[in-house]
């Protein structure tokens, strides 16, 4: 009897030890809790493509625009997976996988976070992303369609790739995930015009289940609409997907700069409101002002906008030639986002080692 008793204490007492032991986190809810602490601080710099070419050279190894203007890399740095799902070895912008994979790897070793975008072809028609001739891609590609086969595959192929992204030790480097973004245009064939609210969701739903199953803990999820100035509750919930980490918010100025202050003011002031309330974090996900013609534009119009959003991060996009969006010695923006850096305005690298 007495042997039944102290068996039964002992399991008791095992299990009320394992209850106290709270489960390790995933690598993907350690990100999360890096970036909940890190949305505090000043709004980090992110960069498209930055360790591939810059502003005035392509393809050379350890060259950064960033870096060569302010000695720091920047504390996020963005790659893009379109061409996976084709077997290309290069991606929609020329850039070699295996280049992205040693760079990606190589940026979360020295402390950074890494975000990935997807520009996938059109699975219907054979185009390209901003094939939009054809407006049943998104319900043939879900179940019972018929590229839904085809879609898998293409899901399978981005999902062995990301599965090669590990740490010298075997383990997974975690990474923000950021699919089928600016849905709220009709510019890409996953967009406003191109698929009801339910099939975009649906999309998501089939997506994230796919990625998740085949690389679970590892994958921080964000969801970007593009500027659009004066969402409601209402329209922004009929097209949100679920499982969301991250809000974000795809911010260029094309038209007058006050038509653009105006918009972005009003969006990233709601959409991180809409994240904070629902336990999501913010980031601005693509921004800038193509050829950079203003030289105070990041200081003056663009970071004003953000203030008191708890903005992570804001993530100008690929320097291609002058005509696109980042900063480099070579653009008028260069001084402006030298002195941001200097007075400690945005966080680079170096800031949240
Ligand atoms: C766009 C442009 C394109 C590019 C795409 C994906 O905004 O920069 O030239 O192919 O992003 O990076």
């Amino acid at each position: 009897m007495r042997k039944i008793f102290l068996a039964i204490a002992a399991v008791a007492l095992l299990l009320s030890a394992c209850k106290q032991q709270p489960a390790p986190l995933s690598p993907a809810e350690t990100l999360i809790q890096r970036l909940d602490s890190l949305q505090h601080g000043p709004i980090m710099y992110g960069h498209q493509d930055d360790p591939f070419y810059g502003v005035s050279w392509q393809w050379e190894k350890d060259r950064s625009d960033t870096y060569e203007l302010v000695g720091d890399y920047p504390a996020v740095m963005g790659f893009d997976l379109g061409g996976l799902e084709e077997h290309h070895s290069k991606n929609l912008d020329s850039v070699p996988f295996s280049w992205i994979r040693e760079e990606a790897i190589r940026h979360a070793e020295r402390g950074g976070i890494i975000t990935f975008s997807w520009h996938p072809r059109n699975p219907r028609t054979g185009g390209n992303a901003w094939d939009v001739t054809d407006s049943t891609v998104v319900r043939n590609i879900l179940e019972n369609g018929e590229q839904y086969e085809l879609f898998q595959g293409w899901l399978a192929d981005v999902a062995a790739f990301l599965k090669t992204l590990t740490f010298e030790d075997g383990s997974p480097v975690p990474f923000i995930f950021r699919p089928w973004h600016e849905y709220n245009g009709s510019w890409f064939w996953w967009g406003q015009k191109l698929c009801s609210d339910e099939e975009y969701i649906a999309l998501w739903k089939l997506t994230r289940d796919y990625i998740n199953k085949e690389l679970p803990g590892s994958v921080v999820w964000s969801c970007s609409p593009n500027l659009q100035g004066g969402w409601t509750e209402e329209a922004l919930l009929a097209r949100w997907p679920e499982g969301v980490d991250i809000v974000g918010e795809d911010c260029y100025q094309w038209g007058t700069e006050e038509d653009f202050v105006r918009q972005a003011t009003d969006d990233i002031r709601f959409l991180s409101a809409f994240a904070r309330e629902r336990g999501m974090l913010f980031a601005i996900t693509e921004c800038g002002m193509q050829n950079s013609p203003v030289a105070d534009w990041w200081s003056r119009v663009f970071l004003p906008c953000t203030e008191g959003s708890n903005a992570l991060y804001f993530l100008p996009w690929r320097n291609w030639h002058v005509d696109h969006f980042g900063v480099a010695k070579e653009t008028t923006t260069a001084e402006d986002f030298k002195a941001l850096v200097e007075s400690d305005a945005i966080r680079m690298l170096n800031d949240i080692q």
